[in-house]
């Protein structure tokens, strides 16, 4: 028992507490090395929404959450990663923040023709917000409640065609049927294609 508590008692506490500051050491290297890095916004948070980094392109797009297309007052997104019926593409751009896209002038169809051109995909099918869904023939925009106001429409349409299941078309895609470029069409809203939402200044 005096081994253990006479006076060796200072050289096994000298022990326990090297063992215990090694131990230590090991502790604070490991927590070092496995911490994770802060989060920008930790570090300047004044600086989170500057977006310093977002410079237009050629084509005036924005890159910064999501690449969008200046367009006068508004900005448009192509949604491009999935297909969706009206609806699901509806939900998708108010789930962002954004609306199904309005077309308001010649110059805004042009600029999204090039831009869906340029995208590689000026042969897809795109849903817009416009829909006759509330009164047959009578086309809106989703995006703003309006009615239309300038038209694009390709040749016999809108067609309000009648499908075997009974389904009409009460939905404005853009669509480059036949070379003639990016036109509208009146579609099936259940059809599943892409997409272009807009956000709007106003
Ligand atoms: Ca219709
Ligand atoms: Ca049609």
């Amino acid at each position: 028992m005096n081994f253990f508590f006479g006076k060796n008692i200072p050289s096994v506490l000298l022990m326990s507490l090297v063992i215990l500051a090694n131990a230590q050491r090991r502790d604070v290297g490991r927590s070092k090395k496995y911490s994770p890095p802060p989060f920008e916004a930790d570090l300047e948070p004044s600086g989170y929404n500057q977006c310093s980094s977002c410079n237009d392109d050629d084509l005036g797009v924005t890159r910064w959450t999501m690449p969008l297309l200046k367009s006068g007052e508004k900005k448009y997104y192509l949604g491009i990663f999935f297909k969706a019926n009206w609806f699901k593409a509806q939900q998708y751009c108010r789930f962002h923040g954004m609306h199904l896209a309005s077309i308001s002038s010649q110059q805004e169809n042009d600029k999204l023709e090039q831009y869906v051109k340029d995208s590689g995909f000026g042969r897809e099918h795109f849903w817009t917000s416009g829909t006759d869904l509330a009164e047959e023939g009578s086309f809106f925009w989703m995006a703003n409640g309006r009615p239309l106001t300038f038209v694009n429409w390709n040749a016999g349409e809108p067609n309000n065609f009648r499908y075997e299941n009974g389904e009409e078309e009460n939905c404005l895609e853009l669509w480059n049927r036949d070379d003639k470029g990016l036109k509208w069409n009146d579609s099936p809203c259940s059809f599943e294609t892409f997409f272009i939402c807009e956000v709007r200044s106003d």
